[in-house]
């Protein structure tokens, strides 16, 4: 049995990333494939209670401490969830992976660069196809606001973050064009759709 693929989508706030790993899914599923979504941070249980604790803002983590405990996550939902799947043939789809750590807490919160690429190193494994959606921060802003809930740790931090974290994606985008394509995530869900899927189409060989 041949091993999975792994494709991963990053970008800011609202960038439509869930909306589209889920079409992304579904269409690999259309096309005969088995696949897993997932997302971080979490999708394991142990993973799940991490997220809980990155998220709710109840604790102000010191910089270090927030990018282990992302990578604490992550190293549970690779061993449990990610490599299995992977293993057994299935695809894996990931909403956000180490990309998003370097650039939030790298790229946004001035945590160590160098020490995020490490621990992306020991974590031992890269994404075939990272998908960037791009949208600006108005945008990120507007789909915020129109979403009606109550914000997040990383939500709540305001237009001069969204503004770092989006030259962030962008930035690595530029800098791993083998492994990563910037697309725009502000057309409508069904034309950001077709674009992704004429991507991995063509990157990944497959009949569009
Ligand atoms: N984080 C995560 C770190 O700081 N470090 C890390 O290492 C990792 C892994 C996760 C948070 O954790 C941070 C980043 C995040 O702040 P989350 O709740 O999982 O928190 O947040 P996000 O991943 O950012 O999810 P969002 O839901 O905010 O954004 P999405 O997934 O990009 O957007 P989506 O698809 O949910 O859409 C948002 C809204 O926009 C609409 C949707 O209907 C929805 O209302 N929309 C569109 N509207 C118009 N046109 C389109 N094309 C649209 N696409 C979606």
């Amino acid at each position: 049995m041949s091993r999975g693929r792994f494709l991963t989508l990053e970008g800011g706030e609202g960038a439509g990333k869930s909306t589209q790993a889920g079409r992304l899914a579904e269409r690999l599923a259309e096309a005969g494939i088995a696949v897993l979504r997932t997302r971080e941070p979490g999708g394991s249980p142990g993973a799940d209670m991490l997220r809980e604790l990155l998220l709710s803002g109840r604790h102000n983590w010191a910089p270090l401490a927030e990018v282990m405990l992302h990578f604490a996550s992550r190293a549970e939902h690779v061993a449990r969830v990610i490599e299995p799947a992977l293993a057994a043939g299935t695809w894996v789809v990931c909403d956000r992976f180490a990309d998003s750590t370097m650039v939030y807490q790298g790229f946004g919160l001035g945590a160590d660069r160098a020490a995020i690429a490490e621990l992306t190193r020991l974590i031992g494994l890269t994404p075939e196809l990272t998908l960037v959606l791009d949208v600006p921060v108005t945008t990120t802003q507007a789909r915020l606001a129109s979403r009606g809930t109550q914000a997040d740790r990383y939500e709540s931090l305001g237009a001069a973050f969204f503004g770092r974290v989006r030259d962030g994606f962008r930035d690595i985008a530029a800098s791993a064009p083998e492994r990563c394509a910037l697309l725009s995530g502000e057309g409508t869900p069904d034309a950001v759709a077709e674009a992704i899927w004429t991507c991995v189409t063509s990157r990944l060989g497959l009949a569009a």
